[in-house]
């Protein structure tokens, strides 16, 4: 048993559950190793004291999950069948009555809930999976960070070819375009989210994304992007000038939000407090005078997911521990003006922490 799945499995026997089920299709893979989001159909582990675990596919996907190397039992189901049935007749066959149940309360929906109540209506549902599966993922191990390895050179060379793409009257989507066209040419075939490319006044909406329209000379250009590497995310940001003619305000919003994701990433140890860290960022951004300008948190955990469990964020007391893998993405956004945006995934190590991705963040014109 893969060391993720024998740690639910003490927490399903620590908890003193009769199963729990996994429903969320990332989780699923962290799990098991078998990746599929099944979209409306019905995917789901369930995990048992003492019992060996059971994965639940379409029937379609069987053969995948063999191919994935899952060495526990698989069930499926065809599509005219009624999954739930099927599942609660080889739950039985494991536990005959299962009273105590996990379930993920971030994932699990009320369709799904409903028809495992139905066919076991005298469970109760105490035990959230979503709050230990959050926990668990906080540390990753030495593979999981070199898979997060992987994925940042990948994503360093999705900046370059984003880089490469610049020139006069190309539009934000056609660079998106050229990025993800290059790194499917290289076989990666999925972004870990739709790639952003914002110049001038648009990268002031943080939230924004690429438009049909040209980028001219003079503008920063912000470049958000991340790849996933066999289930393991990057993400990282960078800010470039795009010709010559950056005004001076634009090249001071770029010069202030280097100086504090450069200061927050140099201070890093394990042990300083999420929102010490936050504060680092942020009161160089207040003292240059556009704190009100960085509207969101510094960082967010990265993982199988890009966004995980915690936030790097005012409010979170948690401790930095070696093995945690974050965001560190200072914003300065100013409508009309200009927006930049500055960012590297880190590991934390014993004695500071590590990027994943080494494109550079000094302000760089790109004629
Ligand atoms: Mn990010």
């Amino acid at each position: 048993m893969n060391d993720h799945l024998t740690r639910l499995q003490a927490w399903v026997q620590a908890q003193q559950l009769d199963v729990a089920y996994i429903s969320n299709y990332t989780n699923i893979n962290y799990f098991t190793g078998f990746f599929s989001d099944p979209e409306e159909r019905i995917t789901g582990l369930f995990v048992f004291p003492d019992a060996e675990p059971l994965l639940f596919v379409p029937a379609l996907s069987i053969e995948a999950v063999k191919k994935a190397g899952w060495p526990y039992a698989v069930a499926g189901y065809l599509d005219h069948e009624a999954p739930f049935t099927l599942i609660a007749d080889a739950i039985k066959q494991r536990v005959a009555q299962p009273l105590k149940w996990g379930i993920e309360k971030d994932d699990l929906s009320v369709f799904k809930f409903e028809a495992i109540r139905q066919q076991f209506p005298q469970a109760t549902f105490a035990a959230d999976a979503s709050r230990f599966i959050e926990g668990l993922q906080l540390i990753k191990t030495p593979a999981e960070i070199a898979a997060m390895e992987e994925a940042g050179r990948q994503a360093d060379r999705a900046f370059a070819a984003g880089f490469a793409a610049l020139k006069a009257g190309i539009t934000e989507q056609e660079v998106v375009a050229e990025i993800e066209y290059a790194m499917m040419k290289e076989g990666v075939m999925h972004m870990s989210f739709d790639t952003i490319v914002q110049a001038g006044e648009d990268a002031a909406d943080p939230h924004g994304g690429p438009e049909q329209v040209a980028i001219k000379p003079g503008e920063l250009v912000l470049f958000d992007l991340g790849t996933n590497n066999h289930g393991y995310m990057s993400d990282a940001t960078r800010t470039v000038a795009f010709g010559q003619g950056v005004s001076a305000k634009a090249q001071e919003l770029h010069k202030v939000c280097l100086e504090a994701q450069l200061t927050a990433q140099a201070a890093v140890r394990p042990g300083m407090r999420a929102e010490e860290l936050d504060k680092i960022a942020r009161d160089i951004i207040d003292r240059a005078g556009y704190g009100e300008y960085f509207n969101h948190r510094l960082g967010h955990s990265i993982g199988m997911s890009t966004h995980e469990f915690p936030s790097i964020m005012a409010g979170n007391q948690m401790a930095l521990q070696p093995g945690m893998c974050f965001s560190i993405e200072p914003g300065i956004y100013v409508p009309g003006v200009a927006g930049v945006r500055i960012e590297d995934c880190v590991h934390v190590t014993e004695t500071g922490c590590e990027p994943f991705t080494h494109t550079p963040k000094a302000y760089t014109v790109i004629d």
